[in-house]
Formats: structure tokens, C-alpha cells, sequence
């Protein structure tokens, strides 16, 4: 085999892997300190004592990739679906891999997707925003009409109402990517848009919005004039870049703190009238059926919830006993997150987790536990408290005030049984 070309950027640079050496050289000083647990440096170790490619070899160059694109080592961290959720062979929901992620934001690539009728394609130039029904006059908005009024900078968590809709019978999808990964978190730039309805003049009579999307199932939810007028925005940009296609391009309605499904994608009209529309995505569908066979209906705020992300099913502990850092995130409708408890014993005892990042109303908070383990098997379970005193509930709390029939506003306390291998199951603590 030829011997490595400078010149030949990205094509074999694995090739010179192979002279891994195990020489007897002590290595200097080692640069971990702290109680983690680093290698002694007595031990030789190659990836030190050896000068390897990507240090010798000079690197791409910046034309290889005009759009950035993750390593190539984190291939693995896609959405992902559940094959049995939809018939189709052609999926409409996938999952943010949570158990990758750290932090508040989710990345644009990686934000969980749920389309009613696919990902429309429209070209922004063509695209139109139509405000009619009890308004003084009915307005038509191109895409730069939109972008002259003030806009606003919020991070806000968009969770689906079905997120965790599967384990309402017990412990079911073994990862949180599965379990609690149709929510998302993300920087979103848009217009209020009471600026909008305020130019169209909101007559007196009008109570209820009907936004509606442009996408082939033409998505539409009745949503009260209060709210509206209150924090929603009109979104163009995500993580300042524009929208993608799947999370509704050119524009989206964020609605915070309140279910996935009324924030609108493909935005193309929205509609004011005095009474709520009674659509099927607010009656079949997004309403929640008791024990006793009446529906709850128009539960739009999301509870308060948390999840562990690792250790987790997907996310075994790896580095055996010892300094382990357990994270989770959490996140509540009402508001700020307050606290997050951290159990290691299937909820007999707590501990205050310690809260890193931004704490922002209706944004999903970053949670840290960090600890000793011994080594012995866990029941880990984490409990988020909202700055308005919602505690979330335990799974069997939740089924008893509301049965087993529902399939939304699932925010019951996930149990997660981490074994002496480090290895992690979905389980629940009866
Ligand atoms: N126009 C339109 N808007 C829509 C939908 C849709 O299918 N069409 N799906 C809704 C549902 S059920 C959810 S949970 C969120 C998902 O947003 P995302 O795909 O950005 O995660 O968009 C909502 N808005
Ligand atoms: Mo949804």
C-alpha cells in the first residue's frame, strides 16, 4: 500500500492506524487531575507516546463542506422512529435522541417531526398569510410584509400531547429517545402576533383564532383570543437560521407551553371568529378519555415533566463504578422549572438536582445529579416542581386520576433500572 499523500484529503486516513505501537516509553504528565478517575500515566499508551494522522497529516480544506455537518463519528445520532406507531411504511413521527443531547437547545437537524400530511415544500416567495373572519379589514401578508414588523428572540419547548402516549399501560419503549423524545427546545425569531392581528383590526365580537396550515391535511385548531394575544408568535427562523422544511418553512405559529399540534406549520391563514371550530384535531383526536368514558377536551397546557437522558436505555453507564454523572432535562407549561429531585432507589429518597443553564419560562431546563455510584443496581427516577408548585406525578397517581384510556398529557415519573453491568431498562416501581 502507498504510503500516506498529504494531498488527498478525507480519503484513507485510517490507513496508518495500523501502526499502533506498544512502546515502552513512559509518558510525561498526565493532564487529568481531579478524583475522576484517568488512567495513571505509568502506563504507556500509544495515543499519547505516537504522533497519529490527523496530527501529522494536513486536514480538509474549508471547500468540503459548505453547509456544516456533524463528525462522522456521531453517524448514530439521528431522529428515529417506531416502526409498529404507523402502518404506513412511510413514517409521520420521529424522536429527538435526547440521550445524545446536553444543554437546552436541540439541534435543527435533530428536532422530532410530526406531519399530518408530510413535509410541504413551498417556495418562500410563494407563500401567503391571510388574516379574515371578525376582523375590521382581512389582510394578505407575503413573506417580506412579514418580515417588516418588530420581532422577538424566545426559546421555548414544543412537546407533542402524545409524547409518552405509549407507556399509559405500563413500562413499553426501552429509551428515552422513544419514551419522551417528541418534545424539542429551540431559539425561535418571530413576529407577536397580536402585532399582526392588531393591523387587521380584532373586532370586538371575535373570541377564537383558527390558524391553519398549508400543508395537505391543512392542520387547524381553535385557539382563544387571550392566548393570542398574549406570548404566540408568528416564526421564521429556528436557532437563527431559517425554519426547516419538516418544522413548518417559511413560517410557523409557536404557541408556548401549550400541546405540539396547535403550533401551526406551513402558516397560510388565520381565521377570527366568536365561538371555537369543534375540528377533528380537538375532538377525535388531541382530547383525553377519562376512566369513566367522558373526554377532557381542550387540555392545551403541557405539564409540568422530566426525564433522565442518561444513564438511560440507549445511554448504558460505561465507566463502570465510581464519579457518574446522571442529566436529564425538564420542562412545564405553567412557567420556569423550579427544582428537579433525583432519586437512585425508585423514588424512597430524593436529592436536589443541581440545574444548569438558562432558566427560562416554558424552555426545557438542563438537570445535573452528579454522584458516587458503588456499583449496585439503580431504580433511577427524576421529579420536576414548576415555579407555580406543579409537582409531577408518579405514573399510578396519574392513572388513578385520569385511567388508563388516555393517550395524551402523559407526565408521569419514568423509571429507568440501571444494572451492576451498567446496562439500562425501561421499568415501572409498583
Ligand atoms: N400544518 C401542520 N401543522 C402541524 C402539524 C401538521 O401535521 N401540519 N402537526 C402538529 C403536531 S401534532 C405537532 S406535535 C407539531 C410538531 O412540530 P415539529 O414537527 O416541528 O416537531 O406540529 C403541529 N403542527
Ligand atoms: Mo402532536
Amino acid at each position: 500500500m502507498p504510503e500516506k499523500q498529504i494531498d488527498r484529503p478525507g480519503t484513507d486516513k485510517g490507513l496508518s492506524r495500523r501502526k499502533l505501537l506498544t512502546a515502552g516509553v513512559a509518558a510525561g504528565g498526565a493532564l487529568a487531575t481531579g478524583a475522576v478517575s484517568a488512567k495513571a500515566a505509568s502506563t504507556p499508551d500509544p495515543l499519547i507516546t505516537e504522533i497519529q494522522d490527523w496530527n501529522r497529516y494536513l486536514g480538509d480544506g474549508v471547500d468540503a463542506n459548505p453547509y456544516g455537518m456533524p463528525s462522522e463519528f456521531e453517524k448514530n445520532v439521528v431522529r428515529r422512529d417506531v416502526a409498529w406507531l404507523t402502518a404506513d411504511s412511510k413514517s409521520s413521527i420521529n424522536f429527538t435522541p435526547l440521550h445524545e443531547l446536553d444543554g437546552i437547545i436541540t439541534p435543527n437537524g435533530l428536532c422530532f417531526e410530526r406531519h399530518h400530511g408530510g413535509v410541504a415544500e413551498i417556495n418562500p416567495v410563494d407563500h401567503r398569510l391571510m388574516i379574515n373572519g371578525l376582523v375590521d379589514k382581512p389582510l394578505v401578508f407575503t413573506m417580506e410584509d412579514l418580515k417588516r414588523f418588530p420581532r422577538e428572540n424566545r426559546v421555548y419547548f414544543l412537546e407533542c400531547a402524545a409524547n409518552s402516549g405509549m407507556e399509559w399501560r405500563g413500562a413499553q419503549l426501552n429509551g428515552c429517545q422513544f419514551t419522551h423524545g417528541m418534545v424539542h427546545n429551540v431559539m425561535y425569531t418571530g413576529i407577536p402576533l397580536k402585532h399582526i392581528l392588531n393591523e387587521a383590526g380584532v373586532k370586538a365580537s371575535a373570541k377564537w383564532l383558527l390558524p391553519e396550515g398549508a400543508d395537505a391535511s391543512a392542520m387547524t385548531r381553535s385557539l382563544p383570543i387571550e392566548k393570542a394575544m398574549d406570548d404566540c408568535l408568528v416564526a421564521f427562523k429556528m436557532n437563527g437560521e431559517a425554519l426547516r422544511p419538516e418544522q413548518g418553512y417559511p413560517v410557523r405559529l409557536v404557541v408556548p407551553g401549550w400541546e405540539g399540534n396547535m403550533w401551526i406549520k406551513w402558516l397560510r391563514r388565520i381565521e377570527l371568529g366568536d365561538a371555537p371550530w369543534h375540528q377533528r384535531e380537538e375532538t377525535s383526536k388531541y382530547t383525553d378519555l377519562m376512566a369513566n368514558g367522558k373526554a377532557r377536551r381542550f387540555t392545551w397546557e403541557m405539564d409540568v415533566k422530566s426525564v433522565i437522558t442518561n444513564p438511560s436505555p440507549q445511554a448504558p453507564i460505561t465507566h463502570g463504578k465510581g464519579q457518574t454523572v446522571v442529566t436529564g432535562v425538564a420542562w412545564s407549561g405553567a412557567g420556569k422549572i423550579k427544582r428537579v429531585d433525583v432519586s437512585i432507589d425508585g423514588g424512597r429518597n430524593w436529592k436536589t438536582a443541581r440545574i444548569d443553564g438558562p432558566s427560562l419560562s416554558k424552555s426545557i431546563h438542563r438537570f445535573y445529579y452528579d454522584f458516587e455510584w458503588d456499583g449496585s443496581e439503580l431504580f433511577l427516577q427524576s421529579r420536576a416542581i414548576d415555579e407555580v408548585g406543579n409537582v409531577q406525578p408518579t405514573k399510578n397517581e396519574l392513572r388513578a386520576a385520569r385511567g388508563v384510556n388516555s393517550i395524551y398529557h402523559n407526565n408521569g415519573i419514568q423509571t429507568w433500572h440501571v444494572k451492576a453491568d451498567g446496562s439500562a431498562e425501561n421499568v415501572e416501581i409498583s
